[in-house]
């Protein structure tokens, strides 16, 4: 058995995001977002499947809590649904949206479970698509910042930890490059860069505003950070992996840390003609958030590999495995500059994700000389086909294995120095994956449900008991 714990004060928590799981996708005045929409364009995702009821949480979330309470789950993080909150994205409040929200962060309290609140997980109103293009218009900016601010005003006395934006880099990669996500763009990439700058800015005045309202709050936004390994030592490879790693993920971090964008990946933009303009006083604004921000929160699933690119035609935008049949993935990558071939150290998921869990401690370390920023991990999981046996039971080996070599490979990185906050499974109860339906399942809530409906019964996974134990150990139950 293991001796190394992680350090006191560590909250191990568990997440989730609103449109996967609540669903009463019209209920008590809820608004419409970009999702709603977008699921009802056929073949958009996996058997047609939508959140319109999701895993019901809505309506069971006291059960669920009482779940999370009593396996001992010390932190909860879950999104607001912006439409619950205003249905039209600006103007008046919705009471109940505000009071449904209230109640779960209270329902946390109460079981001594602290609320961890993500702003946007990439539900946008459909109104603000329809009046001005969302994302796409500078005025996103001050809409989104009135909702961040309302809700940081009403809940600052019961919550510290907050974050503004889940996944910047992926809802617009997949939203205007690959077409995978609302609006459903292909190759948009000037549109991609502005639409960063606009998400960069929302960020950056919600974090200055958050300081005001809530100086013991703690900030920051979660990055899907994927790092990144040369193929060969080959001066080529090498060469493309630094450009991988500033145009795919120092563009991100980067600006939530230092408050700029790394400059050779800019004036490589700025030659393609698509570099975002960035004024003087936005250069400020900028660089002050990114002074204020209180931690780098990271979703960390899998590393990539990277190999020169000599204009052989990989594809720019690849489409991902949303089929969970090993091995249909393609090639991504920018031709003259780099590709992203398979790893041939690493194991795949069914959905060709890579699992490396050396790559969670390298990202760790990464942001922690880079940016001497305390690390929230806002996700890590496994997506896998679980099965229900006739006793109720699930045996889930698998996620057990995987979350044990992740977890090992956390504390080594707390042990080499890095100061990490917390660590949040994805999920805790399996919910919907926005374009692989309810067959991937992360959670350790088996939740009786498929593309056609079910009884939304909830089961406790073998992986259940085993997280049990690993928080009431601090990690020193880990073999
Ligand atoms: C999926 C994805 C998601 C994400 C999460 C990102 O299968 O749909 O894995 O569940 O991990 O929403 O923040």
């Amino acid at each position: 058995m293991s001796k190394k714990t992680m350090p006191k004060n560590f909250l191990w928590g568990s997440a989730s995001a609103a449109y996967q799981i609540e669903g009463a996708y019209q209920e008590d005045g809820k608004g419409l977002s970009n999702w709603d929409e977008f699921v009802k364009i056929p073949g958009k995702t996996f058997k047609e499947s939508t959140g319109e009821v999701a895993v019901d949480h809505y309506h069971r979330y006291l059960e669920d809590i009482a779940l999370m309470a009593e396996m001992g789950l010390q932190t909860y993080r879950f999104s607001i649904a912006w439409t619950r909150i205003f249905p039209k994205g600006k103007g008046e409040v919705n009471e109940a949206g505000v009071k449904f929200y209230e109640a779960i962060i209270d329902t946390c309290v109460q079981y001594g479970i602290e609320p961890m609140i993500t702003l946007y997980h990439w539900d946008i109103p459909q109104a603000l698509v329809e009046e001005y293009g969302g994302w796409e218009n500078a005025q996103v900016v001050d809409d989104f910042v009135h909702y961040a601010t309302y809700l940081i005003e009403r809940f600052k006395e019961k919550v510290t930890y907050w974050i503004t934006l889940n996944e910047q880099n992926i809802f617009t990669t997949f939203g205007w490059l690959t077409a995978m996500h609302p609006p459903g763009k292909f190759d948009e990439e000037a549109l991609f860069y502005k639409v960063n700058h606009h998400a960069f800015l929302a960020h950056a005045k919600t974090v200055c505003a958050f300081k005001e309202i809530h100086p013991n709050g703690k900030i920051g936004a979660s990055f899907a950070y994927s790092p990144s390994y040369a193929l060969t030592s080959k001066p080529e490879d090498a060469m493309a992996k630094m450009d991988f790693d500033n145009l795919k993920n120092f563009w991100w971090m980067d600006v939530y840390a230092y408050g700029r964008y790394p400059k050779t990946a800019y004036t490589y933009l700025e030659s393609k003609g698509v570099a975002p303009k960035v004024t003087q006083e936005e250069a400020i604004l900028l660089k002050k958030a990114a002074s204020l921000v209180d931690f780098m929160g990271v979703n960390y699933y899998q590393t990539t590999v990277c190999e020169y690119n000599p204009l052989d035609g990989a594809t720019p935008y690849a489409q991902m495995n949303t089929s969970g049949k090993k091995g249909t993935n393609e090639v991504t990558g920018v031709p003259g500059v780099y590709k992203n071939p398979a790893n041939p150290y690493l194991e795949t998921t069914d959905w060709d994700w890579s699992i490396d869990p050396m790559g969670l401690s390298y990202a760790c370390k990464e942001i922690t000389s880079r940016y001497a920023l305390p690390i929230v991990i806002s996700e890590n999981g496994l997506g896998a086909f679980d099965t229900l046996t006739s006793e109720n039971e699930i045996h889930d080996p698998y996620r057990i294995a995987y979350l044990e070599a992740h977890i090992n490979a956390l504390i080594d990185a707390s042990q080499a120095g890095c100061e990490i906050w917390a660590y949040c499974t994805w999920s805790f109860t399996d919910l919907l994956s926005w374009l692989n339906g309810y067959q991937k399942r992360y959670g350790f809530v088996y939740v009786d449900r498929d593309e056609a409906g079910g009884t939304m019964n909830r089961y406790k996974k073998d992986s259940y008991y085993w997280y049990q134990d690993v928080i009431k150990s601090n990690g020193g139950s880990l073999t």
